[in-house]
C-alpha cells in the first residue's frame, strides 16, 4: 500500500524537484524522535563491505521507498540508523541539499550529504574517493533506482549529481 503510493507519487513528480517525497507532511522536525538502528546483513559483512562509516537516514515514518533503500544499504554492507520525522525540509536546507534537488529521504554518511535514491555503489564511491564536496543527491525519485523499483522491471534513466561546497552541482555517476 505505501509502497504503491510511493510509485505514483514518483511517477507524478518523475524526476523533476519534488521536495516532498513520498509522504508531504507540514508538521514541524523531529529529529531522532524515533530510532531504529539496523546492523548491516551477514552476508554482507562477509562480502568485505565492513568498515563503512554508519548511515544515518531521516525519512518520514510512513515512507514506503525510503526504507526499500535503506534495505538496499544494508544489503550492500552499509550499518544504517532510521530516524524518523514528518518535516524534512529545515535538514535539508541545514545539511546543504540545494533548491530542486531534492527527494523523499536525505542521509548523513561521514562528512556527506545523501540525498534520494542513490544507488549504494555511488556512495561506497563518493567515500573511497573523498572529494571536498558537500554529497551527492538524486532528484525527485526515479523509477529503477535502489527503492523505486516496479513489478515489471520499469526504469527510467537518471543521473546522480555531486553536490559542491558551493551549492552547484555536477554529474556524478550516470545510470
Ligand atoms: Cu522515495
Amino acid at each position: 500500500m505505501l509502497r504503491l503510493r510511493c510509485i505514483v507519487l514518483g511517477l507524478l513528480v518523475g524526476s523533476s524537484m519534488a521536495l516532498g517525497g513520498c509522504v508531504p507532511a507540514p508538521t514541524p522536525l523531529q529529529e531522532g524522535a524515533e530510532v531504529a538502528v539496523i546492523a548491516p546483513t551477514a552476508q554482507a559483512l562477509a562480502g568485505g563491505s565492513a568498515g563503512l562509516p554508519v548511515m544515518q537516514v531521516h525519512k518520514s515514518p510512513s515512507c514506503g521507498c525510503c526504507t526499500v533503500w535503506v534495505e538496499h544499504l544494508r544489503k550492500a554492507g552499509f550499518a544504517v540508523e532510521v530516524h524518523h520525522a514528518d518535516n524534512l525540509y529545515p535538514l535539508k536546507e541545514r545539511l546543504g541539499v540545494p533548491y530542486g534537488k531534492g527527494s523523499c529521504h536525505t542521509a548523513v554518511v561521514g562528512d556527506y550529504v545523501i540525498e534520494g535514491h542513490v544507488p549504494a555503489d555511488d556512495i561506497k564511491q563518493l567515500l573511497a574517493q573523498a572529494p571536498n564536496a558537500k554529497g551527492l543527491a538524486l532528484p525527485g525519485m526515479p523509477l529503477g533506482s535502489p527503492g523505486m523499483e516496479v513489478p515489471d522491471g520499469r526504469s527510467q534513466p537518471y543521473i546522480v549529481e555531486l553536490i559542491e561546497r558551493d551549492g552547484s552541482t555536477s554529474a556524478f555517476a550516470q545510470h
